[in-house]
């Protein structure tokens, strides 16, 4: 991870990306290394606190991960960000939302009374539920100059009321909603979904994960055809998928086609660009001059350990599988 050890003072700040929407003008932005701390980078709307782009481009479009608990938001969330900031694990992490932007500045987490106090990454799973609404963490990941990643807590976490989750949905562009394979698309998900914004819905994607748990074909046919059945008019799109087989993949690009992960990152690629250009044309029509909207290519990710990446190599090998998300 590429986030610094600087410590924000807490303070309380009348905006927050929690608490108003933040109006895409990046024109009075400073830049996120500008040496402010993060809450008032947040303030001040800078690119690591509020998903901007740069000076002349529309804020980056937001994509929320939700679903059940341990369905895989996590394992996601690292897999798109080609490291591994987040927890993972068999039970649940019982977190808050913890929303990651681009950017090197320290993380910190809003209280419920909204005070932003400093957070040390290596004891994220010690932060209190009962008084965090929100942790806001940066990073240099690729996928972060596309997007804003949002892992949210499990719908059904009985310690997480919904209130929490719901603040944050309302500044999400679209939803990567995962399901468990093995149970996929309950009516508990399907419940909570029909309180999602049809604004937002309209634009989702839906994961069936653990295919890798559905050991044979016909399996896998039937539950995607019955989520198919479902939940097909409720997203734009549905991929069943392995996320540990694509993490495990790296560049064995059969593994990382069979894993499910070309289909999805293909389309998401797709879906950011919409959503981007979306932001620009929103833009366009409030502003007097006409914003950038970066053009991207495609390039492989990897997952590796959060505290000791390597650098990028200059280019993939030969094989590789050119489906994970890079910017140009
Ligand atoms: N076999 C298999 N295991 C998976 C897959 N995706 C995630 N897991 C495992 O499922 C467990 C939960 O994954 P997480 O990513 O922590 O799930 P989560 O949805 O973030 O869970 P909470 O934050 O607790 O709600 C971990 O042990 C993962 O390794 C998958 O596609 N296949
Ligand atoms: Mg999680």
């Amino acid at each position: 991870m590429t986030t610094t050890t600087a410590s924000p003072r807490g303070r309380t700040a009348p905006e927050t990306p929690l608490r108003e929407e933040r109006k895409g003008r990046e024109g009075d932005a400073p830049r996120a290394d500008s040496g402010l701390s993060p809450p008032a980078a947040a303030q001040a709307g800078s690119e690591g606190a509020a998903g901007a782009g740069t000076a002349d481009a529309p804020r980056r479009p937001r994509l929320a991960i939700m679903g059940e608990f341990s369905a895989g938001k996590s394992t996601l969330c690292n897999l798109l960000l080609g490291t591994a900031p987040l927890p993972v694990r068999v039970t649940a992490t019982q977190l808050p939302p913890v929303w990651l932007s681009h950017g090197r500045d320290a993380p910190w987490r809003e209280t419920r009374d909204g005070e932003q106090l400093p957070l040390d990454p290596a004891r994220l799973e010690e932060v209190s539920l009962e008084e965090t609404a929100l942790i806001r963490m940066f990073l240099d990941a690729d996928i972060l100059h596309l997007c804003d990643l949002i892992d949210m807590p499990g719908i059904s976490d009985p310690n997480m009321s919904p209130e929490v989750w719901q603040g944050v949905l309302e500044k999400a562009d679209a939803v990567l909603w995962c399901t468990h394979a093995t149970q996929a698309w309950r009516q508990s998900e399907a419940a909570v979904w029909a309180e999602v914004p049809e604004r937002v819905r309209a634009r989702s994607l839906l994961l069936i994960t653990r295919c890798d748990k559905l050991l044979s074909e016909r399996d896998r046919a039937r539950v995607l055809q019955r989520v198919r059945h479902e939940a097909g008019a409720l997203f734009e799109e549905i991929f069943p998928i392995s996320l540990t087989r694509a993490i495990e993949a790296e560049y064995d690009r059969q593994q990382w086609i069979a894993s499910g992960a070309e289909a999805f990152s293909q389309h998401l690629l797709d879906l950011l660009q919409r959503l981007a250009a979306g932001e620009a044309a929103a833009e366009r029509s409030t502003a007097p001059e006409t914003p950038r909207v970066r053009p991207i290519r495609v390039r492989p990710a990897r997952v590796r350990p959060a505290t000791a990446r390597p650098p990028r190599p200059s280019g993939p090998p030969a094989g590789c599988p050119p489906a994970a998300l890079n910017p140009a």
